[in-house]
């Protein structure tokens, strides 16, 4: 028996769930549902969960797997090392279509986020069903998705970093992101292990398609790049504080809307270690530089 409520908010992806206080000490039967509904709606959302502090955060986050720590280079939050602390005023700015930590051979396999403080408007947060972009290509391109490998990287592009509002304080916080280099071969399918559904892996990490020129490998991110972050694809989440989004981070991809100007917006994540992916010939992601043992344990 279960009081859960759950309302898709999107035709392909996210879903918000009612009747949920969620904590630590959530009972096995509940978490397994809330699992399963991650499964099949890819992000869930829970409104006005005012009594988690960072503890109870990260209490809850281990009923879902084992929390990595906050980032491999960017520092916890104070006293809590499994907490990243996304607050916009010290220079983050992610306003680029990702899934997180890909630059590693063990990405997250769910992320917990939870709101703050945000704008009185603006500063949504949109994510993108990596599965469904798969299913909806082209055969043909679906074929040659799956034979594709691609090299991640957390090393910034300057020409990006030029651009933003703040440069300096951006450049600053970007030497810190890429201050150990990572770098790791992905297939740009993956297997998700849990569900068996075909999933794009590739976002703002990925620099380069193995084995072509630089210029046919841009054009090949963007054509799918484009196809995952088609509308259609996407849900948008209009944020209050309290409020807790968690991704499977396996079958999404996600991007902050940076319309809020220099108001404040500070969110604190938790981040659930992942297995190492594989393709559809069962060929696993490789590390090419960087070890991120001490970041996450693989999961099982
Ligand atoms: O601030 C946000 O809305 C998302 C930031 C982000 O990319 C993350 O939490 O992984
Ligand atoms: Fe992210």
């Amino acid at each position: 028996m279960s009081t859960i409520n759950v309302s898709p908010v999107a035709g392909r992806i996210g879903a918000e769930i009612s009747g949920v206080r969620l904590g630590g000490d959530l009972p096995a039967g509940v978490v397994s549902e809330l699992r399963l509904l991650l499964l099949t709606h890819k992000v869930i959302f829970f409104r006005s969960q005012w009594h988690l502090d960072e503890e109870e955060q990260v209490a809850f986050a281990r009923l879902l797997g084992e929390p990595t720590t906050a980032h491999p280079t960017v520092p916890a939050l104070d006293g809590n090392s499994h907490i990243l602390d996304l607050d916009y005023s010290a220079g983050q700015k992610v306003d680029r279509w990702h899934t997180d930590v890909t630059f590693v051979d063990r990405p997250p396999l769910a992320s917990v986020l939870r709101a703050i403080k945000v704008p009185p408007a603006g500063g949504d947060t949109i994510w993108a069903n990596t599965v469904a972009a798969y299913e909806h290509l082209p055969e043909a391109l679906r074929d040659l998705a799956d034979r594709l490998r691609a090299v991640h990287t957390n090393q910034f592009d300057y020409a990006r970093v030029a651009t933003s509002d703040d440069p300096e304080r951006t450049r600053k916080y970007a030497e810190v992101f890429a201050s150990t280099e990572y770098q790791t071969e992905h297939p740009v399918v993956r297997v998700h292990p849990e569900t068996g559904e075909r999933a794009i892996l590739l976002g703002d990490f990925a620099k380069r398609i193995t084995g072509l020129t630089a210029q046919t490998s841009a054009s090949i991110i963007n054509l799918l790049q484009e196809q995952v972050t088609q509308v259609e694809n996407t849900v948008r989440w209009r944020w209050a504080p309290g409020d807790v989004a968690i991704w499977d981070n396996r079958a999404t991809q996600h991007r902050v809307v940076h319309d809020f100007g220099d108001q404040a917006r500070r969110l604190h994540r938790v981040t659930i270690a992942g297995d190492v992916p594989v393709g559809v010939d069962d060929r696993p992601s490789v590390a090419l530089s960087g070890d991120a043992t001490a970041y996450s344990p693989v999961a099982a």
